[in-house]
């Protein structure tokens, strides 16, 4: 890792093509490749299996995590699917109460059916998490901080526990991004991304991504990635290399606006409560400090009621009412019936995911355009 991040982003699996000099990775936009003779080929049969664009966006997301190998998907649903897919049937896996609801879905709604168990478990406590773990745990799911409530999964200390059982852990990375937090460097074992957020970055496209450190379960997910087929197409991933070159700069200025909107909530009496892990308000924000590089542009409130969240985002000029996040583009979300619909209401409720919750993905707009555009809506609901 001799290169800082940036350099990393815009270089690794991105030097110039060997066979013209173009600067930027060509589109192999080709589903197959002609072969000299039965089985004679320069490295490419079939894209599902290979092709060069996909592996260069590979090449570059392994740099960032600092793995040794990633695997790109359709979504990142397709890169959850297929590390539970690792498991042999009969596993129980231990996973973090709070998540994606869509994550939710999949493990009770498909992944169950297939002969896996879960437990939800509040990650947040790792005598909770010690005191879980049986004899047929084969895993440790957890996202960090989680999809909408911020909370923070201590990666370092969670990874030993896992590790003094033989488990795998595996680490949702994706509102941190490879910019802010390294889980591989922090211990775990796997981490997953929906691209379709940060590293997508503009809203365009729908992508998926798994990152490793060990050579088997490299060798399975690329056995996986192949036999099960969810592979994106070589433009989204030539869109992905295009968007990974400012991933750092605009990181930075998502971080910028969501603390200024963060801070800006804090102090306004129409706000219940703030979610964010870069106010020292943070009931983790020590932990926040010590494992992330910073705390990202995804932060949510709660305005106390269904009616006054509704006014709110009703209010909002700049912000979209859309699912998703992390684009250029700031979004607002609601997710007890958006992104959150599938979790059940008595653990929505435990989980803070209240009828006046309100979740906001800080775009890179101007700083000062986002702090009124929430200042004035806010001020409609006081
Ligand atoms: O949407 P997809 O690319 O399949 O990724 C699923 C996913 C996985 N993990 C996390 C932490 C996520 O937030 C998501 C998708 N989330 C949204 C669509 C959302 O609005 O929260």
């Amino acid at each position: 890792m001799k290169y800082g991040f940036a350099t990393r982003a815009i270089h690794v699996g991105q030097e110039p093509d060997p066979l013209t000099g173009a600067v930027v990775v060509p589109l192999y936009q080709t589903s197959t490749y002609e072969q000299e003779a039965v089985g004679k080929h320069r490295g490419y049969e079939y894209s599902r299996t290979q092709n060069p664009t996909r592996a260069a966006w590979e090449k570059n997301l392994t740099a960032l995590e600092e793995g040794t190998a990633a695997f790109a998907f359709a979504s990142g649903m397709a890169a959850i699917d297929a590390v539970l897919r690792l498991l042999p049937p009969g596993s129980h896996v231990l996973a973090a109460e709070d998540m994606y609801g869509g994550t939710y879905r999949l493990f009770q709604q498909v992944l169950a059916q297939t002969g896996l168990e879960f437990q939800y478990v509040d990650m947040t406590d790792l005598d909770t998490v010690r005191m879980a773990v049986r004899s047929d745990t084969r895993m440790i799911y957890a996202e960090t901080p989680t999809n909408p409530t911020m909370r923070l999964t201590d990666i370092a200390a969670v990874s030993e526990i896992a590790h003094q059982h033989q488990l795998l852990f595996v680490v949702d990375n994706t509102f941190m991004s490879p910019y802010f937090q390294r889980p591989l460097t922090l211990g775990a074992d796997i981490v997953i991304h929906s691209v379709t957020k940060y590293l997508g970055g503009h809203s365009d496209l729908v992508g998926g991504a798994v990152v490793v450190k060990d050579s088997a379960i490299a060798e399975q997910l690329q056995f996986l990635q192949n036999a099960v087929g969810a592979v994106p197409s070589p433009f989204d991933c030539w869109l992905c290399l295009r968007s990974v070159k400012t991933l750092a700069v605009r990181m930075e200025q998502h971080q910028k606006n969501a603390l200024a909107i963060a801070q800006l909530c804090e102090e306004h009496p129409a706000v219940h409560i703030v979610y964010y892990p870069g106010l020292p308000s943070h009931p983790q924000h020590t932990l926040a400090q010590r494992q992330m590089t910073g705390f990202g542009g995804m932060l949510s409130i709660d305005l106390g009621s269904k009616e006054k969240a509704f006014a709110f985002i009703d209010r909002l000029q700049i912000f979209t009412l859309a699912e998703s996040l992390g684009g250029v583009e700031s979004l607002v979300c609601y997710p007890v019936t958006m992104t959150h619909a599938s979790v059940p209401e008595s653990l929505r409720r435990r989980l803070g995911i209240t009828e006046g919750l309100v979740r906001l993905s800080c775009g890179i707009e101007d700083t000062a355009d986002l702090v009124a555009d929430v200042q004035q809506a806010l001020d409609a609901v006081a």
